[in-house]
């Protein structure tokens, strides 16, 4: 997938060790860098011409430009071979200092993929830059680029010595894991399942002490070795101190001669982490100002509403040829780190924020106050913020009259891909309305029928709405059952492919079922396969899609007259005690195990719905061994796992904290912020398909795969998806006493 992205500034905790002494067959691809034969080959952009200084190459770079890239100077015509190790280094100053420099090797011609990027902050006094990467291509026309624009004022930037050697010998990256002993470092509940995974090359059992804040020994035993962990290639062993009760903080655990991270023994975090993990959505809203005083350190403009350099959601067209019509489609989430909104995941994240509102009208819970716009309404603000997303949903749907009326448009997004960083309401790219697709309009009958039953009470109009919408969009599903997304749709913006729909219809049939009591719509659910298929899979539970699991557990759980509901409830039970069984045989205790041990993009959220469906088990028996996964299951999100990381924002010692956002771009520019505290990382995914993680990451093993770096956008990105999974999963956990 062509992504233009951002830069970065390597992290501090990422130790790189040279290898080997160097290779006599390096290859100088760049001509000219010491500029001391003029300024050719060098190219810049109009109206910043290249002067010599000093033996340097310097340029005025203009302010007021919008884009990174406005401001450029470069090479072409520069070879790269696959596979082959490249150093990259520079010299460079900017005055006055403190500006961002985003350099790249990268495709000279559209796309303008990049390579590899980094995005050092300058000084006036100017420094030495050297990075490796190792090519995932071959071609003759990459380029050095180093791109200046995008800042207010104007400034001076000089460069020097620039070099793109070939052949070096590559750099083993190793990751800084910390203690050897994995926690939990958020903590685990008192009353719950209190486990550990020590790395070690012991083989025989070995002793540990769990610590409290003094340091004093409150509890020890003996480690259980697990031998070689498949998800970490690493040997295990595993440690039990669930006996240990009593709440209170810092406690730590210590085992061969390793101290872990500390932890807390209580429930208060989770608390915090229910709510965090659903304030996340508010600073996802496109179309609306994000207030300072909701959302200290992030306010920002609305984004997309008609206001330039935006183009606008108010009056989008389709893509060329796809519609004659435009569309106000304001509003609504954006989709993750970019601008993009997409029916198929902001489908299935709204089912899961009202399916967590719906699990708390059956648990008595209380619902948190988000600090949104619409707190004190009287409206949960669960709902509130859902409906945020809802809106938009309903927008997205084709008008009476039209082709295709009653369908729904799959994705609205950028007509090309932006670079990072990238604030909302700076975007200057078209917008465009991708064609109607089955699964979208599936999404809508699903999500908006869902909404009928649950803001009834509290809006009987939109409710209404919502189900004639929902009813509306199942109907042209069936006249159009087979109006796929394709794969290749994916310039500016995700393709969310999906050629399987039988899932969508399912799970919209249950839901217009389950809201409406209709016969049509049971005898819809009764008649098809995935009824009875089993859909609870190793690989995970559910996600954007495979929906079916969201069908079946709403027909376990909400209640209905439907034939055969006990053989329902009794399926969802099977598929938690697979998840169980996973758990078990896992020395990190996580309830996943995709084929071949390949990690998938966003593991994270994967995991995290492989748990709503053992807590859904805990709901309709009562056996505690499900709500004891679940909580179990917490850990390794938290920072029981491999890289010793926790992987929510601001939980634990060590955080992710550079996830892949255009707007919480920190890395890349120290005036914006990081993302909130709450936002999931997607996590290791086997198949590192951006450049960043392949430079690093090469032949990493499933929980390796993963770099807590702003380039990495496929490892390190942030989701409504994901964070939805971790709302519902910690809701749940905070429940627990
Ligand atoms: O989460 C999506 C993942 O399941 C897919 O494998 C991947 C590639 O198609 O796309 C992910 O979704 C991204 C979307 O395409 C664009 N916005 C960011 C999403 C998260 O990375």
């Amino acid at each position: 997938m062509p992504r233009v992205l951002g830069a970065v500034v390597l992290a501090a905790a990422l130790l790189v060790v040279p290898s080997a002494p160097a290779h006599a067959d390096e290859v100088e691809q760049v001509v000219n860098g010491g500029f001391t034969d003029g300024t050719d080959p060098w190219w810049s952009s109009p109206g910043m011409p290249i002067t010599r200084t000093d033996g340097q190459a310097c340029v005025t770079v203009p302010g007021g430009t919008a884009n990174k890239w406005d401001a450029a100077l470069g090479q072409n015509d520069i070879d790269l071979v696959a596979g082959e190790t490249y150093r990259f280094s520079f010299r460079a100053s900017g005055a006055p200092g403190g500006h961002v420099l985003r350099a790249l090797t990268g495709l000279s011609v559209a796309p303008y993929d990049p390579y590899f990027e980094a995005s050092p902050v300058l000084t006036a006094a100017g420094d030495a830059y050297s990075y490796t990467f190792i090519s995932a291509v071959t071609t003759d026309q990459a380029q050095v680029a180093f791109q200046l624009g995008g800042s207010a004022d104007g400034w001076g930037f000089c460069l020097d010595d620039v070099s793109l050697v070939g052949g070096v010998p590559p750099e083993v990256y190793v990751p800084d894991t910390g203690p050897r002993v994995r926690v939990n470092q958020v903590g685990y509940l008192p009353s719950g399942p209190k486990r550990a995974t020590l790395v070690t090359e012991a083989t025989t059992a070995l002793p540990w002490q769990l610590r409290n804040a003094a340091g004093r020994v409150v509890a020890r035993g003996a480690t259980t070795p697990r031998g070689v962990d498949a998800s970490s290639g690493q040997n295990v062993h595993s440690l039990d101190f669930s006996g240990y009760r009593r709440a209170g903080s810092g406690f730590t655990l210590v085992a061969d001669g390793e101290t872990s991270r500390p932890f807390d023994l209580g429930t208060a975090a989770y608390d915090r982490l229910r709510t965090d993990a659903l304030k996340f959505f508010y600073t996802q809203r496109s179309g609306i100002e994000i207030r300072d005083d909701l959302r200290p350190g992030y306010a920002r403009p609305a984004g997309h509403l008609d206001v330039a350099p935006n183009l606008g959601d108010g009056d989008v067209p389709c893509q060329p040829g796809v519609c004659d019509y435009r569309l106000d489609v304001t509003g609504g989430w954006y989709d993750a780190g970019d601008h993009g909104k997409y029916v198929v995941n902001g489908g299935i994240s709204t089912w899961q924020l009202l399916s967590e509102y719906e699990r708390g009208t059956r648990t008595h819970a209380t619902n948190p106050g988000l600090a949104i716009p619409e707190s004190g309404d009287r409206v949960p603000d669960i709902l509130d913020e859902a409906r945020w997303e809802l809106e938009f949903l309903l927008e997205m749907q084709v008008p009476a009259g039209h082709p295709y009326a009653g369908m729904v448009h799959h994705k609205v997004h950028d007509a090309s891909w932006t670079g990072l960083p990238l604030l909302p309401h700076l975007d200057p790219q078209q917008r465009q309305l991708h064609p109607v697709s089955t699964a979208a309009t599936l999404n809508l009958a699903a999500t908006a029928a869902q909404a009928a039953r649950l803001y009834r009470r509290y809006d009987p109009a939109f409710a209404k709405r919502a189900l004639a919408a929902a009813r509306t969009a199942f109907t042209a599903a069936q006249a159009d059952p087979a109006l796929y997304a394709p794969a290749s749709d994916g310039n500016g913006g995700g393709a969310y492919n999906d050629s399987v729909v039988d899932d969508d219809f399912y799970w919209a049939a249950a839901e217009l079922y389950l809201s409406t009591g209709q016969k049509r719509y049971a005898d819809f659910v009764l008649a098809s396969p995935v009824h009875t298929a089993d859909v609870f899979g190793p690989g995970g539970a559910f996600d954007w899609g495979n929906t079916a699991a969201a069908g079946r557990l709403d027909l376990a759980l909400v209640p209905s007259k439907l034939p055969g509901r006990a053989g329902v409830k009794a399926s969802v039970v099977r598929g938690a005690q697979k998840y169980l069984a996973l758990q078990q045989a896992h020395p990190y205790g996580v309830a996943y195990g995709p084929a071949n041990n390949a990690w998938d993009w966003g593991s994270n959220s994967l995991i995290l719905n492989d748990l709503v469906v053992v807590a859904s088990a805990y709901d309709l028996t009562g056996e505690r061994r499900y709500r004891d996964g679940v909580l179990e299951g917490m850990d390794y999100l938290l920072g029981r796992n491999a890289l010793n990381v926790s992987y929510v924002t601001g939980y634990g010692e060590v955080s992710s904290h550079n996830q892949h956002s255009r707007w919480y771009a920190h890395e890349l520019d120290p005036a914006l912020p990081h993302p909130p505290v709450g936002s999931l990382a997607g996590g290791a995914n086997s198949s590192i398909q951006d450049p960043y993680a392949q430079s690093k990451l090469s032949g990493c093993v499933a929980q390796f795969c993963y770099i807590d770096d702003i380039q990495s956008w496929s490892t390190n990105e942030l989701t409504i998806n994901w964070n939805s999974a971790l709302a519902w999963v910690s809701a749940f956990v905070a429940a627990q006493r």
